[in-house]
Formats: structure tokens, C-alpha cells, sequence
């Protein structure tokens, strides 16, 4: 069970996980996406999104991954082991309860050079249902500093529940947030070695810069709701239960 000061965790709306993923699962889910990246093709099942080009190289270089979403649904045999190793659904059955589900496991891989920002906002904002006691927890699957585009939060901004979005000029994803005019603490930078993680509260404005280096910058997200409440909707779920049932890869 990882370690986890709780008070704290409700104070701030995020906590440090330090180790979270064995080196093993961390290079091996690194494999995995760059194959991806560097693929012709990615399954329409992963809905993919681009940062940069096209297929064929011709505008602007080749196109790069920015995100792949529904990792856990495209590969429950990879994907549940390895998270029922990393602890986070002991964190879940404690944070939640029994009832808990995985509603999201996407990945965010911030291309060398070409990767873009993900601008400031609240998880459940973006989110079409509401999801009840949801909490994130995010990997570093390579280091993730200022430097490569990193990782940032706002200490205490979950704090009032829901702020209202606006489109951003330029920023073409979704509408956001911005610390100063929305009354958020400075944002603080997580400086995070590979197989690192950081879990935030549903309400946690967060974000991340582009990557103007020479390396890759890749995160991976995955997502727990409260799916025994009488309210819960979702477009996936995948409850805790099923998540402990899957087979061990070798
Ligand atoms: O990986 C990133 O750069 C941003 C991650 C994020 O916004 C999220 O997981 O909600």
C-alpha cells in the first residue's frame, strides 16, 4: 500500500508518489508508446490526438502522438496487472471504497520539440458526467522537469469545487483556466523521476507547458470514480473487482 499522508492530500488536492511503478512496468509501458508514435497507424479504438503533421510527413514533419485515450479497454491484460502492481487500486479501495471504477487510462506523451501545452483546468470541468470521489493519478514514465514541458498544479484550487472555464485564445483542446484571474495560488512544478507518480482531486486545476527539448516527455493517467453511487454515469467503467480478477502477465 503506498504511503500517503491523507490530511495533507485534502489540503493541498494532490500528494507526491514517489517509486509508484517498478522500473519494469515503467520501460515497458515507455515501449509501448513509443511503438505507437512511431506506427503508421494507431486503432481508431485509441482515439488519437496529434501534435504535429500528418501521416505522410508532408506538413510541418512527421505527426507525432499527443494522446491516446481507453488504454485499459484496448489491452485489459497489459494494463490491469500492471496498475494492480503499481498499488493505485489499494489507494482506490481507500479513497473510495469497494465501489470504485476505473473511468479513464489515457496517456499523455509530449513529443520532443513539438510537444504542446496542456493548459490549465479542472479534471471534472472537462468531463461530460459528473464523477462522485474521482481522483487521478498520473505517472512520469520518463523524468518530467520545466525542462521537457513538465507538470503543474495549483495547491489548494480544488478546494471550492467547480470554477468556470473559458476558451483560451489559440488553444485548440479545451477551454480552461488561468491562476491569476481565477484567484489560484501560483501553480507549483512537480520535478518527477520516471515511474514517479502525483494524485489530485478531481477539482485540482493542473496543467503542463510544451516541450521544447530534445526528448520525449511521456505521462500516463488513470482515472477512479465512485461507480456505486446512485448518481454515477459513465461512457466507460471498469470496476475495481474486475481489475483484481485479471490474470498476472508473465
Ligand atoms: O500530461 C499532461 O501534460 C497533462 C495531464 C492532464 O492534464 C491530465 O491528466 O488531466
Amino acid at each position: 500500500m503506498p504511503d500517503i499522508d491523507y490530511d495533507s492530500y485534502a489540503r493541498d488536492g494532490h500528494h507526491l508518489l514517489p517509486g509508484l511503478l517498478a522500473d519494469k512496468d515503467q520501460r515497458r509501458a515507455v515501449e509501448f508508446f513509443d511503438a505507437f508514435d512511431a506506427a503508421d497507424e494507431v486503432p481508431d479504438s485509441y482515439e488519437a490526438e496529434y501534435d504535429k503533421g500528418d501521416a505522410d510527413g508532408t506538413e510541418g514533419g512527421p505527426r507525432r502522438l499527443r494522446k491516446l485515450r481507453r488504454l485499459l479497454w484496448n489491452d485489459p491484460e497489459l494494463w490491469g496487472p500492471l496498475l494492480v502492481r503499481s498499488g493505485v487500486t489499494d489507494i482506490a479501495r481507500r479513497l473510495i471504497g469497494d465501489g470504485a471504477a476505473v473511468v479513464f487510462h489515457a496517456a499523455f506523451l509530449k513529443p520532443a520539440r513539438v510537444g504542446t501545452e496542456v493548459t490549465l483546468h479542472q479534471d471534472q470541468a472537462l468531463w461530460t458526467y459528473q464523477y462522485p470521489k474521482a481522483f487521478s493519478v498520473w505517472f512520469a514514465l520518463t523524468p518530467v522537469s520545466p525542462a521537457n514541458g513538465g507538470l503543474f498544479g495549483s495547491p489548494g484550487s480544488h478546494a471550492g469545487g467547480h470554477i468556470p472555464h473559458r476558451e483560451r485564445p489559440h488553444y485548440r483542446w479545451h477551454p480552461g483556466l488561468d491562476a491569476a484571474e481565477d484567484g489560484l495560488r501560483e501553480p507549483v512544478q512537480f520535478e518527477l523521476d520516471p515511474g514517479d507518480a502525483v494524485m489530485w482531486d478531481r477539482y485540482f486545476a493542473h496543467g503542463s507547458a510544451a516541450n521544447t527539448s530534445p526528448h520525449d516527455r511521456r505521462g500516463m493517467v488513470v482515472v477512479f470514480a465512485d461507480a456505486s453511487d446512485p448518481e454515477f454515469r459513465a461512457k466507460d467503467s471498469f470496476p475495481l473487482a474486475d481489475l483484481q480478477d485479471l490474470r498476472e502477465t508473465p
